[in-house]
């Protein structure tokens, strides 16, 4: 059992789990706390959310006796990544703030699954443009394998082994190919990720052998509620690393993205770019476009080019 540490002392830890204003702290030897944030918490992390799950604070202890809170945030180390949504300010509604999801992640796990619902190369195409913005890690996985095991299914992914995003393929019905998912999220902060019903919740409670993500809810050590409202959780893996189930990408804020920078996002776009014609091609209309010669040519996969053009469509000029 970990003992508690002397009254007043500072330690190190990250955040696992948000509640309200209330933090579920994990110190560096795995010591849990509750803690909260006060008036003079510091961060330079600007004008988003002031802590978020996955973000590394240092902690000040307080005397416990029978108070709820174990802690204060004193600092809140500068983020490396955050993953974000925009959220009406209640008070304020034509006003957004920009609310992290979760912090310092190391990679996102796009989860589709090959049936039910069926495959989307596009959403996947989704996906990949957002993790190339925050220049996240991606590891995409292919879940209900044992609903259409078929060579459609792994010739719709041939794109993406040739791009170099790695790829699992899985079933957490029948347990397959969770102990190659299992060593890719060793020692790293995952963000799960995918549509509705695709097996998210499933394969995390694979991982764990158990139902952890129900668990995950209620706090075995407190039993109280200041759990109950939590919205996102990040769980610590049996065999190291932590995963973290977020909300789909319709959630995330994608304001970054816009029609000029997008062509970045697509990484076999980029060697081919500097041959267009006109410096400004919007690599969709254009005469000596490079890129669609590069489709043409089948260089470039025109399954590919289709989502550039489609992600191109549905973004707003303005924005
Ligand atoms: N056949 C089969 N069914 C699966 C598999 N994985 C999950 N399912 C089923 O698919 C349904 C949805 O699974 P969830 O794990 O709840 O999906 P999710 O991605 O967490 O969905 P949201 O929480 O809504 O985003 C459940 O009925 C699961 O039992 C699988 O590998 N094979
Ligand atoms: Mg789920
Ligand atoms: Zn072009």
């Amino acid at each position: 059992m970990n003992t508690k540490k002397d009254h007043n002392s500072a330690t190190a830890g990250m955040v696992t789990e948000v509640s309200g204003a209330s933090y579920i702290v994990i110190s560096e030897d795995g010591t849990e706390f509750r803690a909260r944030t006060f008036p003079g918490t510091k961060t330079d992390n600007g004008d988003t959310s002031l802590v978020a799950v996955g973000d590394r604070v240092e902690l000040k202890l307080i005397e416990t006796g029978t108070a709820l809170f174990e802690a204060v945030i004193a600092f809140v180390q500068p983020r490396t990544s955050a993953l974000t949504r925009k959220r009406e300010v209640r008070r304020n509604r034509s006003k957004e703030k920009t609310q992290v999801i979760a912090a310092n992640i190391d990679q996102l796990v796009v989860v589709v699954s090959a049936y039910d619902p069926l495959l989307s190369t596009r959403l996947i195409d989704r996906y990949l443009v957002f993790a190339e913005s925050e220049q996240l890690e991606t590891i995409i996985v292919v879940n209900k394998m044992d609903l259409e095991d078929s060579p459609e299914t792994r010739e719709l992914m041939k794109p993406y082994k040739a791009l170099g995003y790695t790829i699992f393929y899985t079933s957490a019905e029948e347990q397959r190919g969770m102990k190659r998912l299992k060593k890719a999220l060793a020692g790293k902060l995952s963000a799960f990720s995918g549509h509705s019903g695709v097996g998210k919740s499933t394969l995390i409670n694979q991982l764990f052998g158990h139902e952890r993500l129900k668990t995950g809810e209620t706090n075995e050590k407190t039993g109280k509620g200041l759990h109950t409202t939590s919205n996102s959780v990040m769980l610590l893996l049996p065999g190291g690393g932590y995963i973290i189930d977020t909300p789909g990408i319709r959630e995330f804020n994608l304001s970054d993205i816009t029609r000029e920078n997008l062509r970045f996002y697509f990484k076999e776009f980029l060697t081919f770019m500097p041959d267009c014609t006109y410096s400004s091609c919007t690599h969709t209309v254009e005469p000596g476009c490079a890129i669609q010669g590069a489709v043409e040519s089948g260089l470039i996969d025109s399954e590919r080019y289709e989502s550039y053009l489609a992600i191109y469509d549905s973004i707003d000029q303005q924005s």
